[in-house]
Parts: C-alpha cells; structure tokens; sequence
C-alpha cells in the first residue's frame, strides 16, 4: 500500500482544481474562469485497493489586494509544507514567462520533491510543448513535466500512476470512505459561489460569500437550505438581484439543479442578498463566513 499528500499548487486560474476533480473523479472543488475562485485548502482523496493519493487543493498564487487574499496565500504556503509530494500546476496555454521560472523556483529544489503538471493542452499548439519544456530546463527547472489536460483527461492516467510511485509505504492516510474533507454545508455553499462566479462580471465575485442560515433534511426527504449571499456594495446587491429579480433567480435555479444532484435528493433554496460592506478587510468578518487560518 502506497499513500501519502500531494500539496497542489500553482498560480490563480491555473486549472488545479479542476485537475483535481478528474484525478478524484467527482467534483470536490468549484472551478471557473476567475482566478481566486478557491479559498480554502480543499482535500480531495482518491482510494483504490492499492493506494490512496490526498490532493490537497489550495488557493492559487496571486496578488493580493485585501486581507482575505493575504489569508488565501498563507493557506496556500502552509498546505505545501505539509505534504510528501508537490505537484505544480502551470497553464500551458498561457506560455513560460519569468514570473512562472520565480514562482516555480520557489519549489523546485526544496526539501519536498515536486513534478509540474502543465496543463491545457487541449487549447493550445502542440508543438509549443517541448519548447516551453524546453525553456524550463535552460532555467534550471529539472524536474518531471507531465502535459496533461484536464477536459479531455490527456496523460491524466500516466500522471495518476507516477504520483502513486512516489508516495511513501504506508497505510491509508484517511480510513474512512470520502473524497473530502469538507462537509456538504460547505459543498452547498461553494457551489452558491461558483454560480455567481460563473454568472457575473469580474468585480462581483471575489466580494462574495455565503452564510448559511438552514441546512436540513426534511422528513420527506427533501432538504430545505435557506443562505445569505453577501456582498460588498449596494449597487452590487442590486445587479445580483437584477430587473424583478431576475439575475438572483437564474442563478439560483442553476446552484439548485446542481445541489440535488450533490445531494442526491429535492432541495428548496431560499437566497437573500446582504451586504456588508469592505468584508474581505474586515477579520470578525472573514472569521464568520468561514475564512479562517
Ligand atoms: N481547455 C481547458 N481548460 C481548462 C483545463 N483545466 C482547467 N480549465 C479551465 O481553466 C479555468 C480555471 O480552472 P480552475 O480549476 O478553477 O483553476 P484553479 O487553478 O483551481 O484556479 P483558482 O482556484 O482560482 O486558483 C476554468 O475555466 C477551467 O474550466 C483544461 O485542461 N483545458
Ligand atoms: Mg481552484
């Protein structure tokens, strides 16, 4: 038996956590187009007879702005200290620039040892591959680099089998039957975010959280789930609410239709938009909406 951590780490939008979903093969992690989108570092554990391998997703690396991000990226540093194995995840797609060398200079060469999964393929020239494999090892960077892409699970397999060679001898790190940590009242409420994520502009989304107020299974079965999404601003309440509502509906229906099929049975959601103003900045805040070291 062969199990261990492996940190996963990697700038903001880099694509970690939907790599982590397929290499789980269920979905632990909200994923979408904006960077920032994961806060927390996220467990997602694959068990098979042989092996258990326990991914830990973690915020990407990214400028931070407010002490959220600070918070953010001091989970991040700290999930990938604790770990047998770093897999760094680069966006192939987006090209091998100096900051991509000092950020992964930052790694490589630690006491920890660590591969790049450098991801995307799929969107990208092929014959860029080598080159910027290329580019990596004329700076020194000489580890393994596997391309892989997530969305059409190229090399996915090849990857799964090298972590496993490199995980220590041992017994499962976690004997229960579960692909997180997370509880599904925080599966509930990512999946709010990653809605509004999807649905809105740049400026909304990093200024959302969700707290929930219900989370019950009723008798009959059906869960009845009552939430605030909180939000920075009152012009930002009012575009998520929309014309009669109309916004605050749609993406209700969409995070709905997707927390049944989480939780496997009907859900009634009731939303309420609050705002509170600055509270990515505010510690009592970040504390109450769950953000805490
Ligand atoms: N074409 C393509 N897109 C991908 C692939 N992997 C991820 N993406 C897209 O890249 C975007 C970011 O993916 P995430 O998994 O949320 O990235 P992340 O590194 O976890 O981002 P943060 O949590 O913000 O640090 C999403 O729009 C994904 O659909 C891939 O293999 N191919
Ligand atoms: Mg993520």
């Amino acid at each position: 038996m062969r199990s261990g951590f492996i940190g996963v780490i990697g700038k903001a939008n880099a694509g970690k956590s939907t790599l982590i979903n397929v290499l789980v093969g269920e979905k632990v992690a909200i994923v979408s187009p904006k960077p920032q989108t994961t806060r927390d570092a996220i467990m997602g554990i694959l068990t098979k007879e042989n092996y258990q391998l326990v991914f830990v997703d973690t915020p990407g690396i990214y400028r931070a702005k407010n002490r959220l991000s600070d918070m953010m990226m001091k989970t991040a540093e700290t999930a990938a200290k604790d770990v047998d194995f770093i897999l760094f995840v680069h966006d192939g797609h987006a090209g091998v620039s100096e900051d991509d060398i000092a950020l992964i200079k930052k790694y490589h060469g630690g006491n920890i040892p660590m591969a790049i999964a450098y991801t995307k393929i799929d969107i990208m020239p092929k014959e860029n591959i080598l080159n910027d494999i290329k580019i990596l090892y004329d700076n020194g960077i000489e580890c393994d680099v596997f391309p892989v892409s997530a969305r059409k699970y190229t090399n996915i397999a090849k990857l799964e089998k090298f972590l496993v060679e490199k995980m220590p001898e041992g017994d499962k790190v976690i004997s229960e039957d579960i692909v997180s940590d997370k509880s599904e009242k925080f599966m509930i409420s990512e999946i709010m975010r990653e809605k509004i994520l999807l649905k809105f502009g740049q400026e909304i989304p990093h200024g959302i959280a969700i707290s929930i107020n219900t989370f019950e299974r009723k008798e009959n079965g059906v869960y009845d789930i009552n939430l605030d999404i909180i939000c920075e601003k009152p012009n930002h309440k009012s575009i998520i609410i929309g014309k009669q509502g109309k916004a605050l509906k749609e993406v209700a229906s969409f995070a709905r239709a997707d927390m049944e099929k989480f939780l496997g049975s009907k859900v009634f959601l009731t939303t309420y938009v609050k705002v509170k103003e600055d509270w990515r900045n505010r510690p009592n805040l970040i504390r109450d909406f769950g953000y805490d070291d």
